[in-house]
């Protein structure tokens, strides 16, 4: 086999000799090392329309394609998605564990001979912005043309990486097989730096540099350092009168990340601005005794469904050129893509498997389009740089059609932490299995955390601790829904009068109400103006509810025990005393 290809690797010996490996392992027939230059991108999609492999779109949508994947690979598949290290209690009850030696040498099995007949694409990525503390680099082995050119977009791909691959880098790959969903392995090996998987080519399985890299090998380095590493956006807020505040929010998958990062201010707030600095994964670091934020990622894996001009105008914007959309409908007249949420169903359709006769819906709820964030009109000037962006405020919130408020603030960091820890939210598509179940996710990071949650709540607190100032903790919720079965509150840009309460207690401005579970604000304290939302409906998601919160104790406390003695000791002190609080009031 002819190695020309990676000779460039040689200036590290390790990385060199394990790239070797794997393709004399995978056996492919050609090898392509990219550079992340727009000639590669060009041949590759080229290639691909040659292919059938994607689908030119029409304009308004400019330089963009449709893809359709696999019908068996349209999510994350979190019953194949292992961590796999030497003791089992290392990562935990919420993860899926495996002996790594035993693992690494049946995936490398497998392997073997996998690529033959197919070019293997080389994608060395780089995360964070350079040079600085939130740099870290990556190299992924892929054989599916999709998976490199979608890297393309959400990483930094070509010498830029190479250049942060002198000591570390996480060695990845991915090798789609013939997909068979019976066979399928998210393998991470977190002491190895070692990624593995095995038939997918879906976004949260298969782009290595995204979840398998940036959230579960990277939570697991950053637990022995004072970083978090979370499943959270990051936007960056100037008020009228120039302050600038940090937020972040953890909402787990399709559940409101990307559309917050994205919120466009209504009218009544045309002073305010709100610029992105992440949509889906933020790495925070202290300096100065100060919390600073970063976005690992250099493009949006967003959720297409829901997205229009009302709801989302900046991702609208965003997402008319240069875009791969994924599993999205077909307009069969104008070419251009569509899914629910966007307007009246064109007459001429074909679903997202391409198909002309259909009852579910047109476009696959987790269909995605991957974007440059370059493209974003309101990204932050602090998302290029090494220093991150203060943070002052932590959202964590989920889908809950009922109990949970609009917001309420913790008391303390050892009660925000456990907000975190108790987040309980609806599943969704993003991920294979029932939609609508109400499963545990604490920090939006259930299926995120390469290690034992148990430990990763310890390491929250401890980090939150050293900070000079303590960022201020609030639990929200978008999605109360009433008798009519709509959803009671706005959402999407009308949640800035949601961040403006919060900033407002930050600031001591507003007092709020004590009640058990925390602060909730009082109902002259949210900001209304312009706003048609019911007065007594709006009582109803700002207020306590006894009873429910009981039996959400109840229900978060087998999943709390399942930790078993691991479970730090503050925080089941922290449950029995919101517990008191609840049952005395
Ligand atoms: P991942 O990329 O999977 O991690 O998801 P995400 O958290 O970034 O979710 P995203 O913002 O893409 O939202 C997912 C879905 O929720 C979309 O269909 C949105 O339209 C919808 N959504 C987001 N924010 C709101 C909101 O404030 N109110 C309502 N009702 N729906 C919302
Ligand atoms: C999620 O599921 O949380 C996503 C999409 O952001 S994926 O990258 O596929 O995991
Ligand atoms: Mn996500």
């Amino acid at each position: 086999m002819n190695l020309d290809a990676i000779n460039e690797l040689k200036f590290n010996e390790e990385l060199y000799n394990k790239t070797k490996e794997y393709i004399e392992l995978m056996q492919p027939d050609n090898i392509v090392l990219l550079h992340g230059t727009n000639e590669e991108y060009n041949k590759l999609v080229s290639e691909m329309l040659e292919k059938k492999e994607l689908i030119k779109l029409g304009l308004p949508y400019e330089n963009s394609y449709l893809y359709r994947s696999d019908k068996n690979d349209v999510a994350r598949t979190e019953e194949c998605t292992y961590i796999c290290t030497k003791d089992e209690r290392e990562v935990g009850p919420t993860n899926n564990w495996a002996d790594e030696d035993e693992m690494l040498a049946k995936l490398n099995s497998m392997l073997k001979g996998v690529m033959r007949g197919r070019t293997v694409y080389i994608v060395p990525y780089l995360l964070g912005p350079r040079n600085s503390p939130f740099s870290s680099a990556g190299i992924e082995l892929t054989d599916s043309r999709y998976v490199a050119l979608s890297e393309m977009i959400i990483a930094k791909v070509g010498d830029v990486a190479l250049e942060h691959m002198k000591n570390d880098f996480i060695f990845g790959v991915n090798a789609t097989a013939n997909l068979d969903p019976a066979n399928k392995y998210i393998a991470h090996f977190p002491r190895k730096s070692l990624l593995i998987t095995i038939n997918s080519a879906y976004g949260g399985n298969a782009l290595l540099s995204k979840k398998n890299h940036a959230l579960r090998i990277a939570s697991y380095q950053a637990k022995d350092k004072d970083m978090l590493v979370e499943h959270m956006m990051c936007i960056e807020i100037i008020a009228p009168d120039g302050k600038s505040y940090g937020l972040t929010g953890a909402f787990p998958s399709a559940s409101g990340k990307t559309n917050l990062a994205m919120l466009r201010p209504p009218q009544a707030y045309k002073g305010w601005k709100i610029k992105l600095i992440s949509d889906d994964i933020t790495w925070l670091v202290i300096k100065n005794k100060e919390l600073r934020g970063a976005n690992p990622e250099y493009g949006f894996f967003g959720v297409a469904p829901g997205t229009n001009e009302q709801t989302n105008y900046n991702a609208m914007l965003t997402i008319k050129k240069n875009t791969i959309f994924t599993n999205v409908a077909l307009d069969k007249d104008s070419l251009t893509p569509w899914w629910e949420g966007l307007g009246e169903m064109p007459k001429n359709i074909e679903n997202w498997r391409g198909e002309t006769n259909f009852t579910e819906p047109a476009a696959h709820p987790n269909a995605r389009f991957t974007s440059p964030i370059t493209q974003y009109p309101e990204l932050s000037d602090k998302y290029f740089s090494a220093e991150g962006l203060p943070i002052n405020i932590f959202f964590f919130g989920g889908r809950r059609k009922e109990l949970i408020p609009l917001v309420f603030e913790a008391y303390s960091i050892e009660h925000g932490v456990l907000i975190g820890a108790m987040l309980r939210a609806e599943s969704t598509a993003a991920s294979v299995g029932r939609v609508g179940v109400i499963k545990n996710d604490p920090m939006a990071m259930r299926p995120f955390c390469g290690y034992n949650m148990a430990d990763y709540f310890d390491h929250m607190r401890n980090i939150l601790r050293k900070l000079e100032r303590p960022v201020k903790i609030f639990n929200v919720n978008w999605f109360r829904v009433g008798e009519n079965g709509k959803f009671i509150w706005p959402g999407f840009g009308e949640n800035i009068r949601v961040i403006r309460w919060a900033i407002d207690r930050l600031n001591g401005d507003v007092g709020g109400v004590e009640t058990p579970i925390g602060i909730v604000p009082k109902i002259e304290e949210i900001d209304m103006q312009g706003l048609n939302v019911d007065k007594n409906a709006l009582e109803k998601i700002l207020s306590f509810e006894k009873e429910g919160w009981i039996n959400e104790l109840n229900a978060v406390k087998p999943f709390l025990e399942s930790f078993g003695e691991r479970l730090p000791k503050w925080l089941w002190q922290e449950y029995y005393e919101l517990r008191e609080r609840v049952e005395s009031y």
